[in-house]
């Protein structure tokens, strides 16, 4: 059973820079992968909500940390998307360095949601975020996104994969398949935040 009703979420704010944060308090959970990984989709499907995250299929130049308050001190943080290939250097220079210092310095956070297209994980900025994270001591728990595009077969075999990549420098190794579309992983993805909170409130 679920101890938060994940549907109550709403959105807080958003900022564009680290310095803008005004929350010192409470815990914080934060969404992150590449752009176009289904990060705005995941936040929906786990609140129930259609547009409480904004999907889309390209992505916008201006983009920004944006937080959401599931209950009183806990928040869910939509992290800009990083490596869209189609913005000019400085605007991924902007986002990159905006997540970064995200990572590196905010006390509130206390675990990522990490998001990779099962059919592509792995890929290069997303082995300089695990090594952040690692760094800094932040929990992780994967997410296999979009797993409806794959058969059941196929998605066994992506996972083991991934599990064996990271198995060799994370003390635990915590994966799940997941579909925004085919409602697939949600309630784990719940309970996890559920552990979370309960840890640290
Ligand atoms: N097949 C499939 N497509 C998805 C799923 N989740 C998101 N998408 C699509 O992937 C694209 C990017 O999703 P979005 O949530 O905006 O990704 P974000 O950039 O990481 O926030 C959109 O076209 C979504 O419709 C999923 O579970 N299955
Ligand atoms: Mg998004």
């Amino acid at each position: 059973m679920s101890i938060i009703n994940y549907n109550k979420t709403f959105f807080l704010k958003s900022i564009s820079q680290v310095s803008d944060i005004n929350i010192g308090h409470g815990i914080e959970i934060a969404f992150i992968g590449y752009s176009n990984s289904g990060k705005s989709s995941a936040i929906n499907s786990l609140t129930n909500k259609k547009k409480l995250a904004r999907c889309s299929k390209t992505p916008g130049r201006t983009q920004l940390i944006n937080f959401f308050q599931v209950v009183s001190n806990f928040r869910i943080v939509d992290l800009p998307g990083y490596g869209y290939a189609k913005c000019p250097i400085s605007i991924k220079l902007k986002w990159e360095k905006l997540i970064y210092s995200y990572l590196k310095t905010r006390k509130s956070l206390k675990g990522l949601v990490f998001l990779m297209d099962i059919r592509n994980p792995l890929k290069v900025y997303d082995q300089y975020i695990i090594n952040i994270a690692l760094d800094q001591n932040i929990p992780m728990f994967i997410l296999l996104t979009k797993c409806d595009k794959l058969t059941l077969s196929q998605q066994k075999i992506q996972f083991q994969i991934v599990y064996a990549k990271l198995k060799v420098f994370l003390q635990e190794v915590k994966i799940e398949l997941f579909s925004s579309f085919k409602k697939i992983g949600i309630k784990k993805l719940q309970s996890q935040l559920n552990i979370w909170y309960q840890m640290y409130k």
